[in-house]
């Protein structure tokens, strides 16, 4: 299986986006310090292990969106300036505000197969191709190598019509070193190797979406109020504590949620795109 490229940490949102728009997907390398991925890590640990054998199936165990409620340093990354960049350029376009669809911890044990190949954007049974309406990111908490686990991801794919699958070996392998972020375009085929070595590959999953799209989370209910009210602004933003039009899309009682709420609003929301 071909090695996808790498680009580089300092490299220009619109050269990310350019790269993700043409080919489906873009990996940058090391985005965030590798400590920033140990402190991840272990806030997500105690998450992980409480999981029961039974939820660890294909030798995957899979932690949501809930999980951002403790995990201050994954917070941070979820509002990546790199990462929002690169939104605002391929989700902006179609959307007042984009918004977080899902979060996953994803631990690929020993033992694991290949997760089959799929299109994260299926849930919405649209047909294929169609506008980009979801953007996804995977953070490597650890190594990602062709041995552990690694991301695969099928390029140019995001504009095959519904039906067309990929051809065996026809993927890219998404190594990279810890810290490094995979971004694929929803429509974009791909699936997580098997791992053939001794140790855990950890990644951390997020989807970014059109903010008037149904989340694939129910995020107020993962992350309600009271677990939000601590967040960052542009965090609470992002999960969806905001109004995603200009008046009333997500409006409460007729308000803006976050005066409803009593949540601070500092600044007109700046990171992602405002029309
Ligand atoms: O874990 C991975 O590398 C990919 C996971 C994935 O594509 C999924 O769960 O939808
Ligand atoms: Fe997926």
């Amino acid at each position: 299986m071909q090695t996808g490229t790498l680009l580089r940490a300092d490299a220009r949102v619109e050269d990310i986006a350019e790269a993700l728009n043409s080919q489906g997907y873009a990996a940058i390398e090391r985005l965030a310090e590798p400590t920033a991925m140990d402190v991840i890590a272990a806030e997500l640990r105690p998450h992980f292990d409480a999981l029961t054998t039974r939820q660890r199936r294909n030798a995957t165990g899979r932690i949501h969106s809930r999980v951002l409620a403790t995990a201050p340093q994954l917070q941070q990354r979820m509002v990546d300036p790199v990462i929002l960049g690169v939104m605002d350029l391929v989700l902006g376009p179609n959307c007042v505000r984009y918004q977080l669809s899902s979060i996953q911890g994803i631990e690929v044990y020993p033992g694991a197969r290949d997760q089959g190949l799929h299109r994260d954007d299926d849930i919405f049974r649209l047909p294929h191709p169609h506008p980009v309406f979801e953007v996804n990111v995977m953070w490597a908490v650890t190594d990602f190598t062709a041995e552990n686990g690694a991301t695969r991801v099928v390029p140019n794919s995001h504009r095959w019509p519904s039906g067309k699958t990929p051809e065996p070996g026809s993927e890219h392998l998404a190594a990279m070193p810890k810290g490094s972020v995979l971004i694929w375009l929803g429509s974009t085929w791909h699936g997580a190797c098997a791992n053939h070595t001794e140790r855990p590959r950890i990644g951390v999953y997020a989807g970014y979406s059109l903010g008037w799209l149904r989340q694939e989370e129910m995020m107020y209910l993962a992350l309600p109020p009271e677990s939000v009210q601590p967040m960052p602004e542009n965090v609470q933003r992002l999960i969806g504590y905001e109004l995603k039009g200009t008046s009333t899309l997500g409006w409460l009682d007729g308000r803006d949620p976050r005066d409803v709420l009593g949540f601070e609003t500092t600044e007109e929301p700046t990171s992602h795109t405002s029309k």
